[in-house]
């Protein structure tokens, strides 16, 4: 690898920080980060690395705050598209039943319950290459996005590619963020999926935030790909303008009978420097530490934590594989002094805009 100069330290004007009353620290954030650069920071001795993240972290976030986010498979299984690492895709045998639509009613009572166990954002993932368009489903699912809205949660749909009109019928239901992943390096994607394109990603990427919808994007590792693959994804998100408002990292959950069920488990090591690569290169984010959680112990989720991670899924299941359930999780954050980020902390500004809290802020002079 070249030798590239490690950027820094930040002095741009577009992520503010209020470290106390008297002072305003401003964090840059860039739209034009090479690889190399990205790759000089992930390689860095692990506790270089960390302290840089810890910086922007510090300067740009609310303190020890983890936003706690519910995920709910509403549609699952029998999906037409052939993504390596999906237990849901209809071309391989899994053992993940098909379910039909969920009813709206009983989506908004898993919403309610979330919210009772402390969530502040409720996610809903529906098992499609697309929403079909007008069709009486989609409209079910904007129904279920008023709903959860109305109780006050932050709505997150994940529904796979979007055209400009659903776009626009998502953010004028209320919707608060719409995932859509890159996965993985645009050089690495056609050993991952075949039936839809890269540029399909970054096109529905597009039209969501053209509504104004947050945008939630960002990938797997362990699916086989290098560390520049892992590097260059992230580097695409925060090239981004604006760049994404949360972004899940996730380790593969290695489902026996899709194509990848034979992939070494990832190093907890290697998902805390994605977390703080991803902290670094886009400040103003949520980096949400995502599937992959069950296997890591509390202390490399708080390794992760201290990288920038300040996300997570809250509740024992993903969309069809376990997770840490409410009490472990909520113990973890007791323990480390972290606490649930308050849905109007979570409803933030625009990522490349966020203010941390002042009483936060404060007491780290
Ligand atoms: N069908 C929609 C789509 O693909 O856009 C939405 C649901 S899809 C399951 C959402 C994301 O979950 C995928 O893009 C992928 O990043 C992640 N995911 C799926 N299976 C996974 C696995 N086994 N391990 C880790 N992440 C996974
Ligand atoms: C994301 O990046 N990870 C979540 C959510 N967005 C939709 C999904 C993880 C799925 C893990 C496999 C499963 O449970 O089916
Ligand atoms: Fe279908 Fe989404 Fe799974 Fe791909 S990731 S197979 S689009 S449910």
């Amino acid at each position: 690898m070249p030798s590239v100069k490690v950027p820094g330290p930040y002095a741009g004007n577009l992520a503010y920080s209020r470290h106390s009353a008297k002072t305003v620290q401003m964090i840059e954030v860039r739209n034009d980060w090479t690889r190399e650069e990205a790759r000089a920071l992930h390689d860095l001795p692990l506790t270089d690395l960390l302290f840089r993240a810890q910086e922007v972290h510090r300067a740009t976030q609310p303190r020890d705050a983890v936003q706690l986010c519910s995920l709910l498979s509403i549609k699952t299984g029998a999906c037409q598209e052939d993504c390596s690492y999906c237990p849901q895709s209809s071309k391989y045998d899994t053992g993940v039943e098909a379910e039909r639509l969920m009813d709206v009613d009983a989506v908004l009572a898993k919403a309610q319950e979330a919210k009772e166990a402390g969530a502040s954002r409720f996610c809903m993932g529906a098992a499609w290459r697309s929403p079909k368009k007008g069709s009486r489903q989609f409209k079910q699912v904007l129904e279920m996005v008023g709903g959860v809205r109305a109780l006050g949660l932050e709505a997150c749909a994940t529904l796979g590619m979007l055209d400009d009109e659903q776009t626009q019928e998502l953010k004028d239901a209320g919707l608060t963020a719409y995932n859509h992943n890159l996965d993985t390096s645009e050089e690495y994607y056609g050993e991952i999926i075949t039936t839809r394109t890269y540029q399909d990603r970054l096109d529905t990427i597009a039209r969501v935030a053209n509504a104004g919808i947050s945008v939630c994007a960002g990938g797997i590792i362990g699916m086989g790909e290098s560390i520049d693959d892992r590097v260059g994804m992230l580097v695409t998100l925060a090239n981004l303008s604006p760049q994404p408002e949360s972004v899940p990292v996730n380790a593969l959950v290695a489902v026996p009978g899709t194509p990848l069920d034979d992939q070494k488990p990832v190093d907890s090591l290697e998902l805390v420097r994605m977390c703080a690569t991803a902290r670094i290169l886009m400040p103003g984010a949520r980096v949400r530490l995502s599937a992959g959680r069950a296997s890591l112990s509390r202390e490399a989720q708080l390794l992760c934590f201290m990288a920038g991670a300040n996300s997570v899924f809250f509740g024992d299941k993903l969309l069809t594989t376990g997770n840490p359930d409410h009490d472990s999780d909520l113990a973890l954050l007791r323990d480390a002094g972290l606490s649930p980020l308050e849905p109007e902390q979570a409803e933030g500004g625009h990522a490349q805009h966020r203010e941390p809290s002042a009483t936060a802020s404060d007491a780290a002079e």
